[in-house]
């Protein structure tokens, strides 16, 4: 079996975070839940542009923010740092 089948997969996707990048899945369903793990030592967010997520993962920590409902590509930041971003492609 390919390593890549992924239709109706039921696994939450996680976005992590190590040495100041995000890994983002390639796209993730709308509503869905999304697990997002810094395994860095600071604290980073996850902060869209135009308001649709936004929440701050402390250090080694994890947290859970909802997909948008609307299917799109969402810009996202890091509010801390300045050279992070990432793009959430909702669909
Ligand atoms: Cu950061």
């Amino acid at each position: 079996m390919p390593s890549t089948s992924a239709s109706g997969a039921a696994a939450t996707p996680v976005i992590s975070i190590a040495d100041f990048a995000y890994k983002v899945p390639a796209s993730v369903a709308p509503g869905a839940k999304i697990t997002i793990k810094n395994g860095d030592s600071e604290a980073h967010t996850v902060t869209s542009k135009d308001g649709g997520f936004d929440v701050k993962i402390d250090p080694g920590s994890s947290a859970t923010i909802t997909a948008p409902m609307k299917a799109g590509t969402y810009k996202f930041v890091c509010t801390f740092h300045g050279n992070m971003s990432g793009t959430l492609v909702v669909q």
